[in-house]
């Protein structure tokens, strides 16, 4: 595989909150950035994804006094796992990290700012209606293939890979360019449903 004009890298929600000492700290969330930075130096499209909840988000346990966080309850558009609050708009939290080092990216697409759905992928809200746009983009500047790194491997990153497939793209994972959670066996089932979509999992090696 080699990267071509029309190869995009996605780089998802590598912000403050998923790294250590963070809200929503990913193991080792911080250990990913120095490799997404000399990944991205290879693409000519480079786009990031930003968590971006409003207070009082529907996926934060404090929205639901009778729950805990990493409880998981049911929403109006399926199960929803509840976090600590994390990436506030326009808090520290949710701010890049400050090493990310993407001065050539073109588009920050900001997602899950709508107070009653999560989205953990860039491409699709959790109700799998309401789309942020973000394949129309990708489309309209001709890219047929999209890479991605960042956080986390079993959320955010599996579910836009899930969803860059669906929406005709061919889709890679760069895992040594990501890391995950790990909730209740979430690694080893995401591992399992991006192979089964077709989603490429590859080491940065092939592509540096
Ligand atoms: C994420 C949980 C909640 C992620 C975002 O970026 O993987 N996970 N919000
Ligand atoms: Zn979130």
């Amino acid at each position: 595989m080699s990267i071509t004009p029309r190869s995009a890298l996605l780089v998802i929600d590598v912000q403050n909150d998923f790294i250590p000492g963070g809200q929503l700290p990913v193991p080792e969330g911080d250990r990913i950035v120095p490799l997404v930075n000399d990944l991205a130096r290879q693409f000519k499209q480079v786009v990031i994804a930003q968590d971006w909840h409003p207070a009082g988000h529907a996926s934060f346990a404090s929205s639901h006094p009778s729950h805990k966080p990493y409880d998981v309850i049911q929403l109006p558009y399926g199960e929803q796992t509840l976090w600590p609050d994390h990436c506030v708009q326009a808090t520290r939290g949710a701010e890049l990290h400050p090493e990310l080092n993407l001065p050539h990216a073109q588009l920050i697409i900001r997602k899950g700012c709508n107070p009653d759905i999560d989205s953990y992928s860039a491409f699709l809200e959790a109700d799998r209606v309401t789309t942020t746009g973000l394949a129309g983009y990708l489309k309209e500047r001709g890219i047929d293939t999209v890479y991605m790194v960042g956080l986390a491997l079993d959320f955010c990153v599996m579910f836009s890979a899930l969803d860059a497939r669906a929406a005709g793209f061919n889709a890679f994972v760069v895992l040594d360019a990501c890391r995950a959670i790990d909730l209740n066996g979430s690694l080893t089932a995401a591992i399992e449903q991006m192979q089964v979509a077709g989603v490429g999992l590859i080491h940065s090696t092939e592509l540096l």
